[in-house]
């Protein structure tokens, strides 16, 4: 389904006077608005495929109904977030979840929506029927040379479909790990990962990223092959240029300082991506947002930051992505909340006082400096982030749209009650 243009109008005649309300009273201290408002409107997060069906846990899985059954119904769930809320203009594809079967076609569909196809993932982490070799004791660090071919050759069959689609990122996350100390030699499992991620990076092209994922634990619990940042940042330096780091944010021992990993990886000129979830106690893949939000805005004060002093460009400088995965909410939903989420964050970081800041640290006024941190962070910044969206042609609030339209309850009707998307 397409949203006609006259519903986001009609929604955002009825909310506009008290928004203009709101809006003017946080702008009029703002003293960069234009410059906010410009960097909220280039803005985009890309959604994963993954996420737009009903998520479950390994002990059930509830479905909400109207989920996308293909990748045409993914593209197309992805246009309505993009078309409410301006900022979703970007899917991400999960191989062989997601095989194109006409890339022409494909490309049209998501080109009708807006969409741009943004970073590839494989997928060494499950058997698929029919393959040849299983990953039972891990992929790219296998001992055995013939499952490590087979899964650089599902990496490279990836980047193909990606190239066809017009993506510029291959997203390498590995399960490979061990759950028994003395199961692994962990030298011999890095290096054998090192030659298999080079043989793929052999099949990059010229303007594509290799966005190396780490993450600590599940569903090896001992160890994981590529266990944290280090070890990304170790594999990205020694494979070359095309490779960097990319930041779960789910995936680090409980009280990680994940905004100084993100300071330094930036300095470094490794961090390549993010995906965006939150989390209390594990890679709970929760919506962005919804546990730890001061995490979050001090991450992208990191950002902010350090894009700034490299000279990047805040809208294409990174592969900013959602990974989350629901099993109570409806996905869409979900998902215009952890977008939300994100942006009001960046907003919020956007509007730190940066020279203040500085003298304070300089000054090693630490009272001051969490002043000024905070002075942004306790700032309402929605009505900015609202504002931003309306401009770009959005709803003034998605979430109460896509109710009010009744959009669920439309897709329930097309696609059916008991729908499985291809995912988690
Ligand atoms: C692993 C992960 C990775 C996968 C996705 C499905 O936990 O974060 O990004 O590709 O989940
Ligand atoms: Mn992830
Ligand atoms: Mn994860």
């Amino acid at each position: 389904m397409q949203l006609d243009r006259s519903v986001i109008d009609g929604h955002n005649q009825q909310r506009i006077k008290e928004h203009q309300r709101k809006f003017e009273f946080v702008s009029a201290d703002v003293a960069n608005l234009d410059e906010v408002l410009q960097k909220l409107t280039a803005f985009n997060i890309a959604i994963p495929s993954w996420a737009l069906g009903t998520g479950g846990t390994r002990f059930g899985r509830f479905s909400g109904g109207g989920e996308p059954r293909n990748l045409e119904e993914k593209i197309e769930d992805v246009g309505l977030l993009h078309a409410l809320n301006r900022s979703s203009g970007a899917i991400s594809l999960h191989i062989p979840w997601d095989i194109p079967k006409d890339y022409k076609a494909t490309r049209e569909l998501a080109a009708q929506y807006g969409i741009q196809f943004d970073a590839v993932n494989s997928n060494t982490f499950q058997d698929q029927p029919g393959q040849a070799l299983s990953y039972k004791f891990g992929s790219l660090h296998h001992v055995d040379p013939k499952v490590r071919k087979q899964a650089v050759e599902h990496n490279i069959e990836v980047i193909r479909h990606g190239v066809e689609l017009g993506s510029k990122a291959l997203t390498v996350w590995l399960a490979d790990g061990s759950s028994f100390p003395g199961q692994l030699n962990f030298r011999k499992a890095f290096q054998r990962t090192l030659e298999s991620l080079q043989e793929i990076y052999q099949a990059l092209h010229a303007d594509w990223k290799m966005l190396i994922e780490y993450k600590a634990f599940e569903p090896s619990f001992y160890s994981t092959t590529i266990g944290d940042w280090g070890q990304s940042f170790t594999l990205a330096n020694k494979l070359g240029p095309k490779a960097y780091t990319l930041v779960d944010l789910g995936h680090h021992l409980a009280n990680a300082n994940i905004e100084q990993i993100v300071s330094l990886l930036l300095m470094e000129g490794k961090l390549g991506g993010f995906h965006f979830n939150d989390s209390k106690y594990a890679d709970d893949d929760l919506t962005a947002g919804s546990i730890k939000p001061y995490q979050l805005f001090l991450i992208f004060n990191e950002l902010v930051e350090g894009m700034d002093a490299r000279g990047m460009d805040h809208a294409t400088g990174l592969g900013w992505m959602i990974d989350a995965s629901h099993n109570l909410k409806d996905p869409l939903e979900d998902l215009m909340q952890s977008v939300e989420a994100i942006k009001i964050a960046y907003a919020q970081a956007l509007i730190v006082d940066r020279d203040a800041l500085n003298t304070a640290q300089e000054q090693n006024d630490v009272t001051q400096c969490q002043e000024i941190l905070q002075q942004a962070f306790r700032t309402d910044v929605r009505p900015l982030v609202a504002q931003a969206r309306m401009t770009a042609g959005g709803a003034l609030d998605p979430v109460q749209l896509f109710r009010e339209a009744g959009i669920r309850k439309t897709l329930i009707g097309s696609r059916g009650e008991k729908t499985v998307a291809t995912g988690l």
